[in-house]
């Protein structure tokens, strides 16, 4: 891959909305994603490996638990923070980015809201140094957008819960330590179980051939009459509403990690079309091109202030779900459009490896499709402003 060149664009000066600490963190994370993830990425994903050695450095930059209170390992920061290492890390790759994302928002969220003290002090601190790795387990072979519907499911044992089921599509499952699943009880209701890697009848195979997101391990997590201790249970929420309120957190973090996406596909394109010159001049007076570069900056620069905004809104205590959800849908699809268009601004260059577009492109349909695809999302709005349920 050629060297890292990137530089953010900053259309509207939202960067003086920004106070001296988000500016710190962030030039931090951009720092080491220009240090340590550019030069190897390209690798990483040819080879469909996750540099497993990032993970020291991704804790060195509070990128696991960047919310959590420090007295639990956390960085402590506030929300916009936590998004602009979201951005940085997307801007590096989003593989990068969703082990972060899984490790801060859908393992150690769960732990710190929904689990007692002896389970945060336990875990937590574990968890924001890497020494531990985390996965969430929510999605099953038959349940995507309907996680309401999973067959996962616990019986009380009375000195131990057994727990049968599979899920599938499982970030970071081929080696996370502890894997946060969520699974009905005899009740029916939904609960949170820690389970560790090692309990018998507890396997994580790896999902093979992506073409999408391969420098971030995906697998399976099966369970064949595992035997979880009854101190794994996540004992303060239950119901479906426990993993989408970590899905709230997630989301806001793909909301920004997808900005970096797309600032990294504007800024490259924009690099090569002032170089490369066609029909006796450099692309970039063309107006064909200048028009896609034209809708890209705005595009960006759209995204960068209602995601600003959220940040603010979750700083207050104030964002919704639908809002949240609006941001992730839209910043997702404003990423993919801009990384195809990207993409054909450095004709067959562009698929090369050479650049970051194509792989960025590819990462970003997985993004469309996890956390609640485009169309869930969209329906998501739809009931929030109709109130109308067209889910079913
Ligand atoms: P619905 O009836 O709307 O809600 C069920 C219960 O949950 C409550 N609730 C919430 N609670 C807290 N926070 C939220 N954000 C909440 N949203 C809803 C709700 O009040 C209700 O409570 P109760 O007490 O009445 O039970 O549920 P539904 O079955 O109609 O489903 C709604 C729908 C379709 C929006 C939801 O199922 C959904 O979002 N589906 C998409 C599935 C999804 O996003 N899966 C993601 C899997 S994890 C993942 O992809 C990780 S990738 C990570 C990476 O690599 O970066
Ligand atoms: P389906 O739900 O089968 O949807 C198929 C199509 O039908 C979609 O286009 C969808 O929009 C549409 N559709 C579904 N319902 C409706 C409806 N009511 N109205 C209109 N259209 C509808 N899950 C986890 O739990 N943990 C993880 O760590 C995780 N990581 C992932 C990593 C990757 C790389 C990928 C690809 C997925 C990951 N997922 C994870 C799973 C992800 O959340 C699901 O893929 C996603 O929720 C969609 O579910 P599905 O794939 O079963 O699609």
């Amino acid at each position: 891959m050629s060297t890292d060149l990137f530089q953010a664009p900053d259309y509207f000066q939202l960067d003086e909305l920004l106070n001296d600490e988000h500016k710190l963190v962030r030039e931090a994370a951009r720092d080491w994603v220009k240090r340590e993830v550019s030069p190897i990425i390209e690798d990483s994903c040819q080879k469909a490996e996750f540099p497993k050695h990032l993970i020291s450095g991704l804790a060195d930059i509070g990128a696991f638990g960047p919310y959590i209170p420090a007295e639990y390992g956390g960085a402590g920061l506030d929300q916009i923070s936590y998004g602009l290492i979201m951005q940085e890390l997307e801007r590096g790759d989003s593989g990068i980015r969703s082990t972060a994302s899984v490790q801060s928002s859908l393992v150690m969220y769960p732990i710190f809201k929904y689990g007692n003290e002896e389970q945060r002090q336990r875990f937590l601190p574990k968890l924001a140094s890497g020494e531990m790795v985390g996965c969430f387990g929510l999605t099953e072979p038959d349940f995507g957008s309907n996680p309401a519907g999973m067959v996962t499911n616990f019986k009380d044992m009375e000195d131990h819960y057994l727990l049968n089921g599979a899920k599938l599509w499982i970030s970071n499952s081929p080696f996370a330590d502890i894997a946060i699943v969520w699974a009905k009880n005899e009740q029916g209701r939904i609960k949170g179980l820690i389970v560790e890697r090692g309990m018998e009848g507890f396997t994580t195979p790896e999902t093979h051939n992506k073409w999408s997101l391969r420098a971030s391990a995906t697998g399976e997590l099966v369970f064949d009459n595992v035997k979880v201790p009854k101190e794994n249970l996540l004992p303060n929420k239950d119901g479906l509403g426990a993993p989408l309120g970590c899905l709230d957190s997630a989301r806001y973090g793909i909301a920004w990690g997808t900005i970096g996406a797309a600032m990294d596909c504007y800024d490259t394109a924009l690099r090569y079309s002032k170089q490369r010159i066609q029909f006796g001049k450099p692309i970039a007076g063309f107006q064909l091109q200048q028009k896609k570069l034209a809708e890209m900056i705005t595009e960006i620069t759209k995204a960068q202030f209602i995601t600003w905004r959220l940040g603010v809104l979750r700083n207050e205590g104030k964002a919704t779900t639908a809002q949240i959800s609006m941001c992730k849908r839209n910043n997702v699809d404003m990423a993919l459009t801009i990384a195809r268009d990207a993409r054909q601004m450095l004709g067959g260059m562009g698929i090369t490896g050479e650049y970051p577009i194509m792989r960025h492109m590819m990462n970003l349909e997985s993004v469309v499709t996890y956390e609640g695809t485009h169309d869930i999302h969209l329906l998501i709005t739809g009931l929030d402003i109709t109130g109308e349920n067209a889910f079913k």
